[in-house]
């Protein structure tokens, strides 16, 4: 049906078919590896959860990888679920993940490449003697799950991970354990972070931020404890079970306490920022020795029906891969960005100079294909119209306030893209990618980002929300967004990589030659220009004569 097979991304990845989760990234003697959840069997989530495989010189382009671990021994016949990778300083490769045993229990087991000089790490054993942790006294057997990336502390010569799980007050909450050889670990008295009413915490995230640069967390631990410097951010992310979404806070860490304070209480882990406002889940970052910085990986799932993705014979793609800094210019967030290669992908593009939209307008944009484009805008909104943000807009929220049909004195304004490039009248398909400027409790103007998915697809069988939340906004900064297009995938960066949003969207007529992108205004009253538009076509990553390269 080529409807469904329209859906296929281009430059995002996916398996050539089947089910894929959580994504467990590392970079291994040249290659960028991709492990991910995978069931083998088909295109739903199952209890015989595997470890699928790829591998890329460049984080787009993939080589499809035999399945790198099967659930077949008694603590993982339900599942081998995620973990993380640790490089050692002399090269080896520890991979510690999750298994679910015969009786469900969650245990973390060991596993090592076959053979270490193989740069596609093709082959992997697991330890003989796994498990090598079991859920500890008082914690759920079903509440203990994905090791994370181990760092080394020199101040008492052990490596440490953290595990994510839930007390029985329905907190999350995170333990610190040490090892010296990777088969026995000691938990470390106390709990490095808890946050109660949060629930399970899966696939914690804990790595260190600095400027521009990306630091590897044994580094950081190290020039922490030699400089006593407390200056180096870290940041903790965890995805939420209850409402799956990936949460992230700010903090300070503090290895001989084993301790990780938030920058911000009302913003901690759990209840305060989101890497994304969308559809992204159960991410992790690495650090990448080659261009020295850390990417972060996303599952992106699906939002249509089971019996849709069981008829297309796949289900979720990766997000992009996005190269994490803090942001130095408000000090209080995460700036995620699409790594560098992706704009190898670029082919045709389209400098549409400045376009002014007056308000009540929507302005269609001639391009030769808009399935796939990399979109980098810019607005300014003329300032004495700022002052017509009145209260009446106190209190919008993106996932509330009437979406991209929602009138107001300052939005929503922005574009739309896969939407039908013959009419955009009435019902006409279309995803609003789009910002919103109101006036907060106390005067000041807040900016939103919101996606509208509501038109995105005449199908009823969807998920169609409005998603996204305020994007801080400095004075004089105009509003800016990159938009990637990829088929069934909207992913922005608005502000820089300020706010992520990434929506799955399956349009059924806004698609091949009649998928078009607009510029709309649909504010009351004012004009928007946007100052810098441009649209580039993006090359599929899949089509390339990559084998040969190699
Ligand atoms: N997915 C894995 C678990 C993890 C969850 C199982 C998050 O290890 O907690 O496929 O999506």
């Amino acid at each position: 049906n080529a409807m469904l097979q329209w859906q296929r991304t281009g430059f995002h990845f996916q398996p050539e078919k089947n089910w894929m989760n959580d994504p467990g990234p590392v970079y291994y003697k040249g290659w960028y590896h991709l492990f991910y959840q995978y069931n083998p069997d088909g295109a739903i989530w199952g209890n015989k959860i595997a470890w699928g495989h790829a591998a890329s010189r460049d984080l787009l382009r993939w080589r499809h990888l035999p399945v790198a671990m099967s659930p077949d021994q008694w603590y993982d016949i339900n599942g081998v679920w995620s973990g993380s990778a640790t490089v050692l300083p002399d090269g080896r490769i520890v991979m510690l993940y999750t298994g679910s045993t015969n009786a469900s229990v969650q245990v973390q087991c060991l596993a090592f490449p076959t053979d270490p000089s193989d740069p596609l790490l093709i082959n992997w054993t697991k330890y003989e003697n796994n498990p090598v942790m079991y859920p500890p006294p008082g914690v759920g057997e079903k509440d203990f799950r994905d090791p994370t990336t181990a760092w080394f502390d020199g101040s008492d010569d052990t490596w440490r991970l953290v595990i994510g799980s839930k007390d029985d007050h329905h907190a999350g909450m995170v333990m610190t354990y040490k090892t010296k050889d990777f088969i026995d670990y000691e938990l470390v008295p106390g709990l490095l972070h808890r946050v109660p009413g949060t629930g399970m915490w899966e696939c914690i995230d804990l790595y260190p931020v600095e400027g521009v640069r990306g630091i590897d967390m044994t580094d950081a631990v190290a020039a922490v404890s030699t400089n006593g410097a407390d200056d180096v951010l870290h940041v903790m992310k965890e995805s939420s079970d209850d409402d799956r979404h990936d949460y992230y806070a700010l903090g300070r860490y503090n290895a001989a306490k084993n301790t990780w304070t938030p920058l911000d209480v009302d913003a901690d882990l759990g209840i305060g920022l989101r890497y994304d406002w969308g559809k992204f889940y159960a991410s992790k970052t690495f650090y990448d020795p080659a261009k020295k910085r850390r990417v972060l990986w996303g599952w992106v799932g699906e939002t249509d029906s089971e019996r849709a993705d069981v008829a297309k014979g796949w289900a979720s793609l990766q997000s992009i891969p996005r190269t994490v800094v803090l942001d130095t210019k408000t000090g209080s967030n995460l700036l995620q960005w699409p790594v560098q290669e992706v704009e190898t992908l670029r082919t045709n593009s389209t400098d549409l100079g400045q376009v002014t939209i007056d308000h009540g307008s929507v302005f269609p944009l001639s391009l030769h294909r808009a399935t796939q484009l990399d979109i980098q805008a810019s607005f300014h909104i003329d300032s004495l119209d700022l002052a017509a943000a009145n209260e009446a807009d106190i209190g919008y929220n993106c996932s509330t306030s009437g979406g991209a049909a929602g009138r107001g004195a300052l939005g929503p304004f922005g574009l739309l893209v896969l939407a039908d490039a013959r009419h955009h009248g009435g019902d006409a398909e279309r995803t609003a990618v789009y910002f919103y400027v109101s006036r907060g409790l106390d005067g000041g103007l807040r900016t939103h980002f919101c996606h509208d998915e509501t038109r995105s697809s005449r199908a009823n069988d969807i998920v169609k929300r409005v998603v996204g939340n305020t994007v801080p906004v400095l004075n004089g900064e105009d509003l800016s967004v990159r938009v990637l297009v990829d088929h069934s995938i909207v992913e922005s960066f608005a502000m820089e990589g300020r706010s992520t949003v990434t929506s799955r969207v399956y349009p059924t007529e806004a698609i091949y030659a009649n998928a078009g992108v607009y510029l709309f205004n649909n504010a009351t009253g004012g004009r928007v220009t946007a100052t810098s538009l441009i649209i580039h076509e993006m090359d599929s990553s899949y089509n390339q004569a990559y084998m040969a390269s190699m």
